[in-house]
């Protein structure tokens, strides 16, 4: 494997570290989805001893299952990994110290972690032990992968991506809530795939009345890669009879009730496995946005994706709480007495703190990535 043009040896390794921890994205929460490698020098090139990312559930972390897969090899090897190695003893032991057993002699780190109980102590440890440390290789990729972790040991909150499908003249839906098409397969495919990436899905019940969504991931195979499905509902509307509550062995169910929703229909709920959390309103009525993404960072959640109708997008939106917009446009337009993609905002209510950083086509539909800066 040759190195591609441009690009250091430190660079183009780091890229297949974070492609080893991506691949579990959606399934470590509460912890990040690490990649971890274990290089050596082969005298014709570097050689990749092993590779790991951050076990389903987040244990064990990537670093201990790469350098256990290399053994003996790993002594006076290079270990590239997408996150500070951590330093703290949790339910594993530190990472770090793996790290000195097995005798890597350089480590090669793309961020800092800023989980408190890290926060730049595995980098010191290493050093302190004479080990090579160089950090900053990869750092807007790895930024980008464990924006759910950076932000919910921050802020309190996961990272929020908004999904949207809009026709060409930025419309969501017909009047009335009637049902339309308006991407194609691929970008169905894309989305569920975005489902499986992300650690849960938000929508509110006004969706859930019209549409009967089930939420989870259905590309072949990949069912189990479900996310928790997460429900904005303030007066515990949801049917029993619905596709949420008849797929919730396949991936939990969270409903978010008002403080003031009905007990017993609470208690039913509970009962038949679906779990329900309350939070304030908002002086409108509307339930306390930033309080529902607080309780999910609480659970563990990292990446939030929502998919929600106009009015729920619109809420976040204003609410500043979204971190990146999906926006699937299509060929089609549906005409001036369709529903607006976000309720009483233009769609350019987006570009106030959000930039496009990415566009890709998928079939005839375009996907516009809008970030925050
Ligand atoms: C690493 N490598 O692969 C991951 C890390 O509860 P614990 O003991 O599993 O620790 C969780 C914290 O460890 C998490 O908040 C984050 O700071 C770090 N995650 N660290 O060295 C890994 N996933
Ligand atoms: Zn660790």
């Amino acid at each position: 494997m040759s190195a591609p043009p441009g690009a250091g040896v430190d660079d183009w390794l780091m890229q297949a570290a974070l492609a080893a921890g991506r691949r579990n994205l959606g399934m470590t929460w509460p912890n990040p989805a690490v990649g971890a490698l274990v290089v050596r020098e082969s005298g014709q090139g570097p050689l990749i001893l092993a590779h790991a990312g951050t076990a389903k559930g987040g244990r064990p972390h990537a670093e201990p299952q790469a350098l256990a897969d290399a053994g003996e090899a790993a002594r006076g090897a290079t270990l590239y990994v997408t996150l500070e190695p951590c330093s703290h003893h949790g339910r594993t032991p530190p990472c770090v110290d793996a790290i000195q057993a097995a005798g890597i002699s350089r480590v090669v780190a793309a961020i800092e972690d800023p989980d408190i109980r890290v926060a730049g102590r595995g980098f010191a440890f290493l050093r302190s032990q004479g080990i090579e440390v160089t950090t900053g290789i990869g750092t807007e990729e790895a930024r980008l992968a464990h924006a759910g972790h950076i932000r919910r040991v921050t802020l309190g909150r996961p990272h929020l991506m908004l999904k949207l499908a809009v026709s060409a003249d930025g419309k969501a839906g017909l009047a009335g809530r009637r049902p339309v098409a308006i991407t194609g397969e691929a970008a169905r495919r894309q989305v569920h795939l975005m489902r499986a990436t992300h650690d849960a899905v938000l929508t509110g019940i006004g969706t859930v009345l019209s549409d009967d969504p089930q939420l989870t991931c259905r590309l072949p195979g990949m069912l189990d890669r479900s996310p928790v499905r997460v429900v904005l509902d303030s007066t515990l509307r949801l049917p029993l009879a619905s596709a949420l509550v008849a797929t919730h062995e396949i991936a939990p169910l969270w409903l978010i009730a008002a403080e003031d929703a009905p007990a017993d229909r609470e208690t039913t709920l509970t009962e038949i496995g679906v779990e329900v959390m309350r939070v304030r309103r908002r002086p409108n009525g509307g339930l306390d946005l930033h309080e529902a993404l607080h309780l999910l960072a609480m659970r563990g959640i990292t990446r939030l994706m929502v998919e929600a109708g106009p009015r729920v997008a619109a809420a976040f939106v204003q609410d500043g709480l979204v971190d990146e917009a999906d926006i699937f446009t299509a060929p089609a337009t549906l005409g001036t007495d369709a529903i607006d993609a976000l309720h009483g905002l233009p769609l350019s209510a987006l570009d106030a703190y959000l930039s496009e950083t990415e566009t890709a086509m998928h079939g005839p539909d375009r996907l516009r990535v809008l970030r925050r800066a």
